[in-house]
């Protein structure tokens, strides 16, 4: 197993002390990342008293830590998951290789593409939802996303550790650039397009974890896959916290559904808004609105990006160690494409899909967490339910964003779509009314009147717990 050192002004199980120049870059850029936090991070309770978890070490008993913490002291650090002895490569050009343990010359460039498009997410979302605590609808609410927000900043320095240590000179200046791209900043946005959309009220919130977080899940667990080991171990160090986050937006947005669902069979034929809730419409809409942005983060549905990637044995696909095949040659794929003005079905070399392929797992998942939801619905008592739009609905990235489809997919026109965007996509009435009921309950075992108190707390804590201490 390999050592911590829990002490050291960067945490670390990559023996930092013993590469002294590593060291010394990394603890150059940690009063940048402390100014950009400060900056960015949470806007409010920096100086309060935040009951978080931090990793330690990355067993089972090291990795979950959870104490009083004020962010600015958190110990972000930097923990590859424990080596696999003698791994080798298990798909794509140089399955049977020993893994990488070094950047091969001829994939640097794309490689650290790849490092960078993750890395930049990380701070993206924390600048995303710096002012959600002002509106927390109760303390362990806010208490989830700081946590939430802690994690990133730690994803953000697990990446920056790989440039830093792998790409010299390049890699710190892409470590700068990370600190100064700024979330919907129109000189200098994030990299990809759902981390520059706003996220200013929880519903959102929830949405963004439940669907852009669950993009990052499937894009780590691909490159936990990596033939490069650095990179394949930190990202499976990722993928335990990723968890929360996930749980944070799925149980989240079914804490709504169950309040709206009480409001509904409490009040038949009552406006719920008028009852203080979320009705169903606008869930509906936010669920649309960032289930398809991130749609968009898996690229072109024909992506010769992503084919390379696989061929480099860069980027795998989904638990693609259980899988029978490694190559993905000799195979298509059906993508339904647009072809002279309507939908046909393509035949595309396997390769060239595989942003298709994970997109695919990707939505099997959130079918998934809607079948909990509607569940709900049902077990409470009330008939309507809630969709996933088609994925080719609402799309600014790939063979869709050409054209203009309603929720269930058809082709329609783009006068159509204006006419009836307000009744798939939330609206600016919708906004102000998420905005008016956002209204902060910072007071121990209170919540707001729009949601219901989660089943469980936090590490074996009652909902009544002081999570943040004001
Ligand atoms: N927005 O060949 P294409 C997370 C660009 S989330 C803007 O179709 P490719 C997290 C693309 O870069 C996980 N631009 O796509 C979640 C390319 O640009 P160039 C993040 C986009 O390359 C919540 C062009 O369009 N991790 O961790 O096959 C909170 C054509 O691209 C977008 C990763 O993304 C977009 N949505 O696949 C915190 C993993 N999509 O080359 C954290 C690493 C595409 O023409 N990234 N473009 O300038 C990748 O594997 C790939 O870059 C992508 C895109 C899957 C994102
Ligand atoms: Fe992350
Ligand atoms: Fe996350």
């Amino acid at each position: 197993m390999s050592t911590v050192d829990r002490f050291a002004r960067i945490p670390n199980n990559v023996n930092l002390g013993g590469d002294k120049r590593l060291q010394r870059a990394l603890e150059s850029w940690l009063p940048d990342y402390l100014s950009w936090w400060q900056e960015m991070g949470p806007a409010m309770a920096q100086d309060k008293d935040v009951y978080l978890r931090t990793a330690i070490s990355v067993d089972a008993d090291g990795w979950a830590n959870f104490d009083y913490v004020k962010m600015p002291e958190y110990r972000w650090g930097i923990f590859l998951a424990d080596p696999t002895p003698d791994r080798k490569i298990h798909f794509g050009d140089h399955i049977g290789q020993p893994a990488f343990q070094e950047v091969p010359g001829e994939f640097r460039n794309i490689l650290r593409r790849i490092i960078v498009t993750q890395a930049d997410t990380e701070p993206a979302s924390v600048e995303q939802q710096r002012r959600l605590a002002f509106t927390a609808p109760s303390l362990l609410d806010m208490r989830n996303l700081f946590q939430v927000n802690v994690e990133e900043g730690r994803h953000l320095w697990a990446m920056v550790y790989l440039l830093q240590a792998y790409f010299g000179k390049d890699g710190r200046e892409e470590a700068d650039e990370l600190l100064r791209r700024r979330s919907g900043d129109p000189d200098k946005p994030r990299i990809l397009g759902a981390f520059n959309q706003p996220c200013n009220d929880w519903i959102s919130f929830y949405a963004f974890t439940m669907f852009t977080d669950r993009d990052g899940k499937y894009q780590l667990a691909s490159l936990a896959e990596s033939g490069f080991d650095p990179l394949a171990r930190t990202c499976r160090f990722m993928l335990t916290e990723e968890a929360h986050h996930l749980s944070v937006g799925e149980t989240g947005l079914m804490r709504v559904v169950r309040r709206t669902a009480e409001l509904m069979k409490a009040n038949p034929g009552k406006d719920v808004r008028s009852l203080g809730g979320v009705d169903l419409g606008t869930l509906q809409r936010i669920i649309n609105f960032w289930y398809t942005y991130s749609l968009d983060l898996f690229g072109g549905e024909i992506s010769s990006n992503s084919a390379d990637f696989f061929a480099a044995s860069l980027k795998g696909r989904y638990q693609e160690e259980r899988r029978e095949e490694h190559s993905a040659l000799g195979q298509m794929k059906v993508v339904p494409v647009v072809e002279g003005g309507r939908l046909s079905n393509k035949e595309v070399p396997l390769r060239n899909a595989l942003n298709e392929v994970l997109r695919d797992d990707y939505v099997e998942d959130c079918e998934r967490a809607l079948r909990r939801w509607n569940h709900e619905l049902e077990k409470l008592g009330v008939e309507e339910r809630l969709t996933l739009p088609s994925r080719r609905f609402h799309r600014h990235q790939g063979e869709y964003s050409r054209h203009s489809f309603d929720p269930q997919g058809n082709l329609i026109t783009a006068e159509e779509l204006a006419a009836k965007r307000d009744q798939w996509l939330p609206s600016e009435a919708d906004m102000a009314f998420l905005r008016s009921i956002m209204v902060p309950v910072h007071q121990v075992g209170k919540i707001a009147s729009w949601t219901s108190a989660p089943a469980r707390g936090v590490d074996g804590k009652p909902f009544e717990f002081e999570y943040v201490r004001l």
